[in-house]
């Protein structure tokens, strides 16, 4: 009898210095740090209280100003951008001296677990995102492919894709063919899903190709929805016949890829687009702009005052073609994208056009395919799944490429990395700027630090990386995501489910006055001209 009391006593001491153990650490968190600890079944649990953490010392840059300040952030939202400020309890302080503190990367064009070429990309949206928060980029805009040309059926297919997302993205939707039900289903997706963009293949034929007829169907229907058509720009009949030159010529290897769809049909191809975009008189985004005849035809038509968007993804912009002629099949073969990597000339005057403005902003294509799905093309180089994996690495290359160079500022390195996305598919300045107000999406780059890219420490699931060795001044050491602190000090701290899909309203800015041009347009014509009868 007397053991069971002392035994009870004994337990009641225990329980409760425990909840006197809680309640000190309600009170210290209160004081300190953000997490709220309670008895739980388990013992001890910690959970976040909000997220309050201030960014000081450090050097905010947006796209169109930089200043000496301090943001202030909670619950996921910048509250507070200017000097000198000070925390109050329950704040993290994060000491951003001597660095630059920007918005988070946007990634406009990606393809998480697409199906494509009878594999799937190697990285999901859980494995693919944190790669990205891993180098930077908070937000990505993925492209939904229609199931049987069904885009409804895509749609829903991708947001389940999405379930497992750790950060923010969008979708584009690609148009496949052409009938009345996708009519029916872009309205749809345009009216009730957040979807702004169409994207448009001119090559994959028998896959992803559409027809000029389908081409300008698509567009006309854009343009009524206030929707930006998108187009993968090379002649597909041309690359067809390219190929089966190389062939006959017994050039089957990874070389073959490049040597088959020349910058000839990605220029012939881009600039019939922008001829038809003008014809229907509807903006137009050329997406991955891989060549000097594709990009001429962006400029001729910018420089005529036509409203076209190119983008140039990091590998086109800091890559040339040696490497697809590599002896060994593994290393070359990494290398196989559409449009393709170019010789030698083209990424110097991609990066001309971007720091003069001829091209808007740096995408990546991120479309993983790892060694062995790359090997189905060893010995015919049109099995080689076409795509290459950037999502971590744009925001470093860009970095080293164009503002350690000196070829753009660091305010332009934020409008071409992340506000120029934001403005074109109509999401800022919720996303793309540190403002009251905006999410907080936020890096900060160390341009002391180094960064060293490799296939052994990076996030994505590939096991090759066309980076690899790429040694360069400038590091990325802090990632925030909706206010959280999801990369520092080399750790990443992702959590599945957490992303948002950010629904994209249509009519952005882009299409601002079209319909002055239409009504000019049809006066101009002069016609019809009444006849006596
Ligand atoms: O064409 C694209 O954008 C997809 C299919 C990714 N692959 C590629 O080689 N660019
Ligand atoms: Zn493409
Ligand atoms: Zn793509």
């Amino acid at each position: 009898m007397l053991e069971s009391t002392m035994l009870f006593g004994a337990t009641m001491l225990v329980y409760r210095g425990m909840v006197v153990l809680a309640v000190a650490l309600l009170v210290l968190s209160r004081a300190g740090a953000e997490d709220i600890c309670t008895v739980g079944n388990e013992g001890l649990e910690c959970t976040q209280q909000t997220s309050k953490l201030l960014i000081q010392g450090g050097t905010v840059v947006n796209a169109d100003y930089q200043q000496q300040a301090d943001v202030y952030i909670e619950d996921g939202v910048v509250k507070l951008v200017a000097p000198n400020l000070k925390a109050v309890g329950g704040v993290r302080i994060i000491d951003a001296t001597g660095k630059f503190v920007m918005p988070g990367g946007i990634d406009p064009h990606t393809h998480m677990e697409m199906p494509f070429m009878g594999q799937e990309s190697i990285d999901d949206f859980f494995s693919g995102q944190g790669a990205a928060l891993a180098g930077g980029t908070t937000m990505h805009i993925d492209f939904a492919l229609p199931v049987d040309g069904d885009l409804a059926a895509g749609y829903q297919a991708w947001e389940k894709k999405a379930e497992k997302s750790c950060m923010d993205y969008g979708f584009h939707m690609a148009v496949t063919k052409w009938n009345d039900d996708v009519a029916k289903d872009m309205e749809w997706l345009v009216k009730e899903k957040g979807i702004n963009s169409f994207k448009f293949f001119m090559a994959y034929k028998g896959a992803l190709m559409v027809t000029d007829e389908e081409l300008i169907q698509g567009f006309k229907k854009c343009k009524e929805l206030g929707a930006l058509p998108q187009v993968h720009a090379e002649n597909g009949d041309g690359v067809v016949e390219g190929q089966t030159r190389m062939i006959e010529l017994g050039i089957t290897g990874p070389e073959g890829h490049p040597l088959s769809r020349p910058p000839v049909l990605e220029g012939e191809a881009t600039a019939r687009a922008i001829r038809l975009a003008k014809f229907v008189n509807t903006p137009l985004y050329v997406v991955h702009v891989m060549s000097i005849d594709a990009l001429d035809e962006v400029s001729r038509a910018r420089h005529s005052g036509q409203r076209v968007i190119g983008e140039p993804v990091a590998s086109g912009l800091a890559l040339d073609d040696s490497k697809l002629w590599d002896p060994d099949f593994k290393i070359a073969a990494q290398y196989v994208m559409s449009p393709p990597i170019r010789a030698a000339g083209h990424s110097q005057a991609l990066q001309a056009a971007l720091s003069s403005g001829v091209l808007q902003l740096v995408a990546t294509d991120h479309c993983p395919f790892n060694s062995t799905q790359k090997a189905l093309g060893k010995y015919d180089f049109r099995k080689i799944p076409n795509g290459v994996n950037g999502v971590e690495e744009r925001m470093h290359i860009v970095w080293d490429t164009m503002v350690n160079s000196g070829k753009i500022s660091v305010m332009d390195y934020v409008r071409v990395t992340s506000t120029a996305c934001a403005k074109i598919f109509n999401i800022y300045p919720r996303k793309g700027a540190i403002l009251p107000g905006s999410d907080a999406d936020i890096i900060i780059l160390n341009p002391n630090a180094t960064t060293t890219i490799s296939s052994k420490t990076h996030h994505s699931r590939i096991d090759t990386n066309i980076y690899e060795g790429w040694s360069m001044k400038g590091n990325i050491e802090t990632t925030i995501s909706q206010g959280n602190v999801v990369w520092e000090k080399g750790n990443l701290n992702v959590q599945r489910g957490k992303g948002r899909y950010i629904a994209m309203k249509p009519f952005g800015y882009l299409f601002d006055g079209l319909d002055k041009v239409d009504a000019a347009y049809l006066t101009s014509l002069k016609a019809p001209v009444h006849r006596a009868s």
